[in-house]
């Protein structure tokens, strides 16, 4: 390697004399266009695997020239939006109405367009995993943006006037990695620690954490994902993510519920219900036959600051092997294993 240096300078060297040559020829149109820039950001982002999840915008703030575009890309199993609410308060994800619980399509449809200029609302609508979303922002102002699903997901966008410092794609990628590195190792890690094996469930044993989270960290699992029992014993599920709802359900071989049921309308798009068959609870927790049961949807955003996390307690009498699964979260599944 130790001739590489020269060679790198010679071929340099080379390109300043051609880059010289065409600077003498481009003279006549003094001032060099800076050429617009289109910066990538992070909207969510997963540990490998998926078992941790980060809900946040990473880089957290990043700094743009006039002109330039910003396009956000989900890396993340979770969804999510990037919205612009221009002093307006943001509109839920999900109303519910005296004919059924719908998202709200103001949430979930993109609105506005290609360019903002910090006036009204802007948005992408939900996205999932690989998807992108860009804008361009023609100006300087700081911008404040939101996800519609996850309340606390907020990221800033600083927008100068030419001629000023702004981010490179570069910087934008070591700010990435180190905020979700960051992240992971001090909210993610002791999570999943503090989280690993059983539960104290309040004289039942034992505790399954029905996922696991805080206002960032989301992990989509139970844990422990198996457990084995005596014929006769009961199990509690314990919903220790405050900020996510989550189902434990029993398929009994059967094919898991739609999430969503498209209900056309004359005038506008779909109305988008979540199925009534994944929010209710379905079967007897107390005298359970191996078929379908579901604790129903359990939202811990729905108890009341301080209050105990949600649970939901099931006996098994019959011996044998019991999968689950959580209707909400494909890859969050569990093994019950009942021994005579
Ligand atoms: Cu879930």
């Amino acid at each position: 390697m130790r001739t590489a240096p020269t060679r790198t300078l010679l071929r340099l060297s080379g390109w300043l004399a051609a880059t010289a040559a065409l600077l003498a020829v481009s003279v006549p149109f003094a001032k060099p266009l800076q050429a617009a820039q289109t910066l990538t950001v992070s909207a969510g982002a997963d540990s490998p695997g998926g078992d941790v999840e980060l809900n946040a915008f990473a880089p957290h703030t990043i700094t743009i020239t006039a002109g330039d575009s910003v396009t956000w890309r989900i890396d993340s199993t979770e969804f999510h939006t990037i919205s612009f609410l221009g002093g307006n308060p943001a509109p839920p994800f999900v109303t519910p109405g005296p004919d059924g619980v719908f998202f709200n399509l103001a949430a979930v449809n993109p609105n506005g367009g290609t360019s903002y200029d910090g006036s009204g609302m802007t948005g992408s609508g939900l996205l999932t995993n690989g998807q992108t979303y860009t804008v361009t922002f023609p100006t300087p102002g700081t911008y404040e943006y939101v996800c519609l699903v996850h309340p606390g997901m907020q990221g800033t966008l600083v927008v100068k006037s030419a001629g000023e410092t702004v981010d490179s794609q570069a910087a934008v990628d070591a700010r990435r990695s180190a905020e979700i590195n960051a992240a992971l190792v001090a909210h993610g890690i002791p999570l999943l620690m503090s989280n690993g094996g059983e539960l104290p469930a309040e004289g039942v044993s034992p505790g399954i954490a029905a996922g696991a989270g805080d206002d960032t960290i989301m992990i989509p699992r139970f844990l422990p994902e198996r457990v084995t029992i005596k014929a006769g014993d009961s199990v509690t599920w314990i919903w220790k993510d405050p900020m996510t709802p989550h189902t434990v359900t029993f398929l009994g071989g059967a094919t898991p519920p739609d999430l969503v049921i498209p209900r056309p309308q004359a005038d506008g798009p779909p109305r988008l219900e979540l199925n009534p068959a994944v929010l209710a609870p379905s079967g007897d927790p107390t005298a359970f036959d191996g078929g379908y049961l579901s604790s129903g949807f359990i939202d811990p955003t729905q108890i009341p600051p301080g209050g105990p996390s949600p649970t939901f307690t099931m006996r098994f009498d019959q011996p044998g092997t019991y999968e689950y699964v959580c209707l909400l979260h494909e890859n969050m599944r569990g093994t019950i294993v009942v021994e005579s």
